[in-house]
């Protein structure tokens, strides 16, 4: 597409249009067609796939962080070069910090920056839907109506059709991947099991909470039974036996930082009592936390440096 116009020539609305275009156009191999012949909810990555994977989690407008995990360990270079793809587990908007719940500036401008990865690099670039990614009134942190605000701030600054591009954007998105390594998923097992078929289809309208249910739950923390909100370790081993993978199988989510039970404060491994499941989140000001498979089943998890001013030099302006 290069050779017919400039990609910093178009406008943010045609990068969004594109972006959709990118999103809706993987492979049907790697992403089903779910039983109305569109792109489902699932993403499957092949067994012969020996690029390595980045995962990232909620970034909640911290472009720092973002910028820093593309410049370290050269994943940049790597995702021009087809050598690794980035897996983003939603919630990249709404910068969460006290004091900053009505900044809505900065989640427009990560999305600016996703939207241009997703175009440069749309083989190797995914953005799962997280619960933030949405304009509902409905979500809030702390009574600020977060979705509404984020719609209005768009609206001001983009206009009507871009903010409903936007809202296409987020209904399009991809919800879990499968790895031969690694399960991901924004934020947790359904209670009760969900199969492959489900999953491709979880848009569907006999799908019911499904969707909800997988960008939403949280890891039981009070070990008693958990609630219709809350998954506990037997259900991350029900979700691997429902598809297939062995009892060890990782499976890294974002969503719910555990701050609350000490020891990392980026990223959570084996939380409360769950075993091979990682809770990342990569929003910290002084910590920009990743994970990486390098086509072997075991993961590292890796801190970016953060290097502010080299960071604008060698990404220019998104
Ligand atoms: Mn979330």
């Amino acid at each position: 597409m290069g050779e017919y116009y400039s990609y910093a020539d178009l406008s943010h609305q045609e990068k969004l249009q594109l972006a959709i275009r990118n999103i809706l156009t993987t492979d049907t191999l790697i992403r089903p067609l779910n039983d109305n012949n569109r792109p489902g909810g699932l993403l499957e990555f092949s067994k012969e796939d020996n690029r390595e994977f980045i995962i990232v989690g909620d970034l909640h407008a911290n472009k720092q962080n973002l910028k820093a995990i593309l410049l370290d360990n050269q994943n940049l270079f790597r995702l021009r070069n087809d050598e690794t793809v980035l897996i983003i587990l939603g919630d990249a908007v709404h910068d969460e910090r006290v004091g900053h719940l009505h900044d809505m500036e900065t989640s427009i401008e990560i999305m600016d920056i996703i939207i241009h990865l997703i175009n440069e690099y749309p083989d190797n670039v995914y953005y799962l839907l997280g619960n933030h990614d949405t304009f509902s009134s409905r979500l809030g942190k702390s009574g600020i109506q977060q979705g509404l605000l984020y719609h209005n701030a768009m609206l001001e600054k983009r206009g009507k059709e871009y903010t409903n591009l936007m809202q296409t954007f987020f209904s399009v998105l991809p919800v879990f991947v499968i790895h031969k390594y690694f399960l991901a998923l924004h934020a947790g097992p359904v209670r009760g099991g969900i199969t492959k078929e489900q999953i491709i289809n979880i848009r569907s309208s006999v799908s019911g909470d499904l969707l909800w249910q997988l960008t939403w739950n949280r890891l039981n923390e009070t070990r008693s039974s958990p609630s219709k909100k809350e998954y506990a370790p037997t259900d991350l081993d029900t979700l691997r036996q429902n598809l297939n993978v062995p009892d060890n199988f990782p499976i890294v989510v974002g969503h719910n930082p555990m701050w609350k039970w000490g020891r990392d404060d980026s990223v959570w491994v084996d939380p409360l009592g769950a075993h091979n499941h990682v809770i990342l989140y990569s929003n910290l000001e002084q910590k920009s936390t990743y994970i990486s498979f390098n086509n072997t089943p075991k993961y590292h998890i890796r801190n970016a440096k953060l290097r502010v001013k080299k960071q604008k030099f060698l990404l220019g302006d998104y």
